[in-house]
């Protein structure tokens, strides 16, 4: 998958062995002719989480509302993201942040960075190639050229991944993970790493679950199953259901930055 966390390379777990595993790559330890691969690994990971902290500490001191928003594919975290700024830009009682930013993470192409710069907010694209992930350096990069006002709401949408970006911190001030009811209800389960470090989970395309087997209230619990922090939103991006709930959070959560 990618060359630089290793993730292609994961051996299957073996269950029967009680050892931590906390971090998803921790079980490399017990592969004695992997040694190589974990210093690497440790060493990425480390040096994300040093500039991470980095980030971190200068969007508390400017004031900037940070969220990683991460999902498979499709999920919708662009269209979460359009439907969240044209609401939040159009003149509502709401008192708003200073600006609205948005880094746009993608492999290829800039489709999405297209997408929201159509609606007039600064945007920065990070193509990251084969890379799976954002990492805090690519955010750093960013964040330089942006140069986000104080007291900004900046989002960054991460690469389409359900699993690599979890292990990468970006200095954010909340992660948020999207899944739509067209993946299955039983995904929480299936990748839990990245629920587990989320703060909020967004369940999205919540008009399409009377087409569909997913049980919106399963998804729920089952994230919850997972996280029992998870703060959990369901809408719909593209019909709006919820999402002036979603956007009364931010706005509140922007407000509290100050
Ligand atoms: N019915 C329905 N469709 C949605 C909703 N949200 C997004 N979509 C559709 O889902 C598709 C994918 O949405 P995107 O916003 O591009 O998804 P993404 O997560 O940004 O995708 P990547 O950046 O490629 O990972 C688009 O065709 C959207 O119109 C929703 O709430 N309901
Ligand atoms: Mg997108």
């Amino acid at each position: 998958m990618c060359g630089t966390c290793g993730c292609g390379e994961h051996h299957h777990h073996d269950h029967n062995h009680d050892h931590d595993h906390e971090h998803g790559h921790e079980h490399h330890h017990h592969h004695h002719d992997e040694g190589k691969v974990i210093t690497l690994e440790q060493d990425i990971l480390q040096r994300n989480n040093l500039l991470a902290e980095r980030n971190r500490g200068y969007f508390e001191a400017k004031h900037i509302f940070c969220l990683n928003l991460m999902s498979s594919p499709g999920s919708g975290k662009t269209t979460l993201l359009k439907e969240t700024i044209r609401r939040l830009t159009s003149g509502t009682a709401r008192e708003l942040p200073s600006q609205i930013c948005v880094i746009e993470g993608d492999q290829q192409t800039s489709n999405d960075a297209d997408r929201i710069a159509a609606l007039d907010v600064p945007v920065f694209q990070v193509n990251t190639g084969t890379g799976c992930h954002l990492e805090a350096d690519m955010v750093n990069h960013a964040v330089k050229h942006l140069n986000p006002s104080d007291g900004s709401l900046l989002f960054v949408e991460n690469v389409g991944n359900l699993v690599c970006p979890a292990m990468f911190d970006l200095g954010e001030a909340k992660k948020v993970v999207i899944v739509s009811t067209t993946e299955g209800d039983d995904k929480p389960l299936k990748y839990p790493h990245i629920f587990l470090e989320a703060d909020i989970c967004v369940i999205n395309k919540i008009d399409l679950a009377p087409y569909l087997d997913t049980d919106v209230e399963t998804l729920r619990n089952n994230a919850l199953k997972v996280n029992h922090h998870l703060q959990i939103f369901e809408v719909s991006a593209t019909k709006g259901t919820g999402m002036d709930v979603w956007c009364d959070w931010l706005v509140e959560e922007c407000a509290k930055c100050k």
